[in-house]
């Protein structure tokens, strides 16, 4: 037996704990990247903007900050019914301000469904002051309508 010979029998030997070590850094590899996936989905941490309730359904606007900003807003709406998210079917959001008269809509895009009574959406409000935000929706928990004020800073 060669010292070659010898050195592989010994690497064989302990192959077996290499490969458990292998299989174990890849586990720990695999939660780093979904610890950091579940990680980026809440970023930046969103924060309430209000609440409201229509019946047995409760309501949360949340966005990146509180009041809303002027210009673009990624925001999060919830829709909860004894505490648990609920999916509530189409959602519809509107916004306006109302200015000498004339109500002025700000620009909101389609809210999309991110997860179970979750729905993503952004509000463009062209203008600092106080907007209302509505948003109704349809689906098999029945259909309900909130407005609630927001004020929009810069
Ligand atoms: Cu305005």
């Amino acid at each position: 037996m060669s010292m070659f010979d010898s050195i592989l029998i010994d690497i064989n030997s302990r192959g077996r704990r290499w490969r458990l070590g292998a299989v174990a850094v890849r586990i720990s590899m695999v939660a780093v990247l979904l610890a950091g996936c579940a990680r980026t989905s809440q970023d930046p941490a969103l924060v309430e903007v209000d609440r409201a309730r229509a019946g047995a359904v409760e309501l949360v606007l949340l966005a990146p900050a509180a009041p809303l900003k002027q210009t673009r807003n990624y925001c999060t709406i919830e829709f909860r019914q004894g505490g648990r998210l609920v999916d509530v079917g189409s959602v519809h959001v509107r916004t306006s301000m109302t200015m000498e008269g004339a109500p002025m809509d700000g620009f909101v895009t389609e809210p999309k469904r991110v997860g179970a009574g979750r729905y993503a959406v952004e509000m463009v409000l062209a203008m600092t002051g106080n907007w209302q935000i509505t948003i109704n929706w349809d689906g098999p928990e029945g259909k309900g309508s909130v407005t609630f004020p927001a004020s929009v800073s810069s």
